[in-house]
């Protein structure tokens, strides 16, 4: 097997580029088959630059047609072009180069560069697709300002769209037209972009704070303008809320998403020109469910407010790529939860948020993939679009918030923008900018982003009644990861409360210190173990720790059973009520899976079940929660989240034992669930706010419980719902209680929902995907399902809905004992890599976590990832995450 560890591409290894670009003129003759480049770039040495070597990077994919340097050719020998870099040794202290370029956008399946999608001209160049488009210093750190002419046939291509302003349009006589764009600010060329074909556009003007007005336009194909109103609201919201919160403007004139069926991640932020993949763009009741509701306003928003944490302010090199996407998805988590408004619908968007965090972050921060949030060295980029850099960068920028407080991250943030705007920077400015603004000294902090690994948090209590005083002992440590074996302490802000025999909050004195008594307070963890030492506290309390999730750790206590259930009922904290709740649910779940794998009665496997159930009762009919709020708390830890609380992963068993307690539930509740779901049927026309949602959530929750019971009742109640239903949330739920179900009218339901969406792809989308999931789906239907004259292995939303959702959403039939599974996961790796080598390897992380199953289907895994290992013609993109994953 290939193990070639010299292509990784190293941190400690970064300097400065030789040349400054600064200005790109690009123009573009645009043609599916023999697209032509014209590009005019002035370089200017870079004074901190070593050589005077300009060093361009281009792809394989490239046909380089013209060179010139300064108004002259230059000569083969002027040059070396090799291993995709074009460099051009001691060359003047300023050049202009002229570049002409050859590409076949219909042949690039890999959807990075200029690619046609339905006939249409996109591009993606985040992290290295520019290179594909011509020969140019590919890195985040040059920065230049972009002029782009297209031109193109009128009648094939009547919209001509890219960064900035349009600047002039007309025609050229010969059936083409053009169009002429200006870019005002200066951009890294990951985020260049352009647009042509057959587009229409809802557009809308805005008023922003300072009183100017911008043009808003969401483009779509035709035929789906009845599509693009909440993107539209979303946008108008994200604009409003970065002016409130952030004090931040949209600095353009115009603002475009364009909405594209062919794209291998959710958006893309390119300068004034987002690129959306469709499913997060188009949404009306007939086709899109709550949650897709939910992710367009999260996605619009995100893409939007990279426009300063990630444009205006970018990274310096790819390694700082949580720079902007920790600090932006904090920004969208946070949007999206202001935009719910209530406290309570705050608490529900964390919760959903840590369960992200939980379900895929944690294990890949214990697998072969680990990586900090600022990796230390890739063999390919693209892998490290990850949960790592998402979701627990963002976990990472929300520490700084909880450690400073808001307005003191707000200071924080304006340090950063006035210290930085219009720069390539380092995570290490980020910091530094919240240390300064605050007067706090946060070195030790940087371990966040230098150090892999979930930390764990083990809390011991005493409490001494003569004294009255409450001792928590807090003690820290972090597994080792790949090439990390020992790690330092983190710098952890432990927020806590104490409850009393009544379930109310006491007042938290430190010793010593009788200056405040809050009910909340953050303990900064800085040792190895500390203790915190609290007064005057007569009785015992209980104590609630790691409030809203305060920090990304496992925060290990020995709460009682009867502890968890009272904080189940009384804690005012709702993260961690919740949390109460999933932790008695993991206790009953283990134990009852261990019972499977020994064949003991499941009767009495876990003998607390039933008052657990009680709890879930209790909560269900409290009609002073918010439904939201009790669709959460009904629902079990997944069957991921469970594999990663056990030493050795029996996913068989894990289903058992989950399914035999939601169908345990589903009788003991019965007619509380059917209550629930008559309650909160809602009426009138649809809306996808909180309240309606949250509504919707609790009954279909509910409905699939009683869906578990597969009878006649639940039958009816299923296919009532599906019939009458007059939006796609109810209808895709009730058509999961059918599929998982022996009711009758299940095929008939599936046909007909196909017949009924066939023209809308994001809902044959659902259709596979449910299916793909569904327990009654084993590895020969999916592969029949490949077979189906709707499915298309070249479009990643349609691969995604059918071979991930077997592979990642239906782990009891994945990993069948014979190995099946792996055998048609490596044949769908190989078949990809071929075709797109990014979709590939996203799917190749599905064996992350082989050594943690038992010794057979281990054995089998790792055969599966030596076949691919073996494949010819591997991409870097795969061979790095099997080579790591068999390492
Ligand atoms: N910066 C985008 C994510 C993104 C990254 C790579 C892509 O290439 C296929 C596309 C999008 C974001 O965070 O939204
Ligand atoms: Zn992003």
């Amino acid at each position: 097997m290939r193990t070639d560890t010299t292509l990784a591409i190293r941190r400690s290894d970064y300097t400065e580029p030789n040349y400054l670009v600064e200005t790109v003129e690009l123009g573009f003759d645009l043609d599916p088959t023999d697209t032509r480049v014209a590009a005019r770039l002035t370089l200017r040495h870079n004074p901190d630059g070593r050589a005077n070597d300009i060093v361009l990077v281009g792809d394989d994919s490239l046909e380089l047609v013209q060179l010139r340097m300064n108004g002259k050719p230059l000569s083969r020998r002027a040059y070396r072009l090799a291993d995709n870099e074009l460099r051009i040794p001691n060359a003047p202290e300023e050049a202009v180069l002229e570049i002409e370029t050859a590409l076949k956008p219909e042949a690039n399946t890999s959807l990075m560069g200029l690619y046609v999608s339905n006939g249409n001209f996109f591009t993606q160049c985040e992290a290295e697709g520019f290179r594909k488009i011509t020969f140019f210093p590919d890195r985040p750190d040059v920065m230049a300002k972009y002029k782009v002419m297209l031109r193109a046939n009128r009648e094939q291509y009547p919209v001509l769209l890219s960064n900035g302003n349009l600047i002039e349009e007309g025609d050229l006589g010969d059936g083409r037209h053009y169009a002429l764009w200006e870019d005002p600010f200066r951009k890294p060329s990951y985020l260049f972009a352009l647009v042509a074909g057959k587009l229409v556009c809802q557009e809308e003007r805005c008023a922003l704070a300072d009183g100017r007005e911008a043009l808003l336009q969401v483009w779509v194909e035709e035929g789906n303008l009845d599509k693009t109103q909440h993107a539209m609201e979303s946008l108008k919201n994200s604009i409003r809320w970065d002016e409130e919160r952030f004090g931040l403007e949209l600095d353009l004139d115009r603002f475009m998403i364009v909405a594209v069926g062919d794209f291998n991640m959710g958006a893309m932020e390119n300068k004034g020109l987002n690129i959306f993949n469709t499913k997060y763009v188009l949404a009306n009741p007939r086709i899109a469910t709550d949650s897709d509701y939910a992710n367009i306003e999260a996605v619009v928003g995100h893409e939007y407010f990279h426009n300063w944490t990630g444009n205006r302010v970018t990274c310096r090199d790819w390694f700082q790529l949580s720079l902007k996407e920790g600090l932006t998805v904090f920004r969208d988590q946070e949007f999206s939860a202001d935009m719910v408004g209530t406290d309570s619908g705050r608490a529900v968007k964390r919760i959903d948020d840590v369960r992200v965090l939980r379900q895929a972050q944690f294990p890949e921060d214990a697998g072969p993939m680990a990586h900090p949030v600022r990796p230390d060295s890739y063999l390919e980029i693209n892998n490290f679009y990850t949960v790592t850099i998402y979701e627990k960068g963002s976990e990472v920028v929300r520490m700084y918030q909880t450690l400073l407080g808001r307005e003191g991250f707000r200071k924080g943030m304006d340090l950063y923008f006035e210290r930085h705007d219009g720069q390539a920077v380092t995570c290490d400015d980020f910091r530094a900018a919240m240390a300064d603004a605050n007067g706090r000294d946060l070195t030790q902090f940087e371990r966040w982003y230098s150090q892999a690994g979930t930390p764990r948090v083990r809390a011991e209590t005493r409490y001494d009644d003569a004294s009255r005083i409450y001792e928590i002992t807090l003690s820290q440590s972090c597994p080792p990861t790949p090439g990390q074996k020992t790690k330092l302490p983190f710098h952890i802000p432990v927020k806590i409360g104490l409850l009393d025999a009544q379930g109310r909050d006491l007042p938290l004195v430190f010793e010593g210190d009788l200056s405040e008594a809050p009910t909340t307070r953050v303990l900064e963890l800085t040792e190895a173990s500390q203790t915190f030492r609290f007064t005057g506290i007569f009785g015992e309390p209980v104590p609630s720790l790691l409030r809203d999730f305060s920090a990304p750790v496992i925060l290990e206590y020995d709460y009682s059973d009867d502890d968890l259930a009272f904080l189940m009922a009384h804690d005012s904290d709702p993260f961690n009520r919740w949390e109460a709740g999933q932790r008695l649910a993991t206790r009953h779940l283990l134990a009852l899976t261990r019972a499977v794998q020994e064949s003991r009665p499941l009767e009495e496997a876990a003998p607390g079940v039933a008052t657990f159930i009680e709890s879930l009762r209790a909560i269900l009919n409290d009609t002073t929660l918010d439904a939201a709020f009790r669709e959460v708390a009904l629902t079990l830890p997944s069957e991921g989240v469970l594999a990663e609380e056990m030493d050795v992963i029996d996913p068989q068993a894990i289903h058992a034992a989950r399914q035999y307690l939601r169908r345990m539930l589903a009788r003991t509740l019965r007619n509380d669930l059917v209550a629930a779901c008559n309650l909160n049927a809602t009426t009138g026309a649809y809306s996808p706010d909180a309240a309606s949602a949250g509504k919707r959530g609790l009954k279909n929750v509910a409905l699939l419980y009683l869906a578990e019971l597969d009878d006649t009742d639940s039958h009816a109640m299923t296919q009532a719902q599906y019939d009458r239903a007059d939006n796609m949330t109810d209808r895709i739920a009730a058509l999961m209680g059918l599929v998982n179900s022996s009711a009758p009218g299940k095929a008939d339901a599936l046909e007909r929902f196909y017949t009924e969406f066939e023209g809308e792809a994001l809902v044959i989308d659902k259709w596979f995907s449910l299916q793909a999931s569904a327990r009654t789906t084993h590895v020969p239907d999916v592969r029949r399902l490949m077979k189906h004259e709707a499915f298309n292995l070249k479009n990643p939303n349609r691969a995604r809905s059918l071979i991930f959702s077997f592979c990642n959403a239906n782990p009891a039939r994945f990993h069948a004992p014979d190995g099946s599974g792996y055998e048609y996961w490596a044949e769908q790796v190989i078949a990809l890599n071929a075709i797109n080598p990014q979709v590939a390897a996203r799917l190749a992380r599905t064996m992350d976590r082989w050594r943690k199953y038992d010794r057979l289907l281990a054995q089998l895994m790792k055969k599966a990832l030596q076949r691919v290992a073996e494949a010819p013609k591997l991409s870097k993109d795969v061979l790095e995450v099997v080579t790591k994953a068999l390492a």
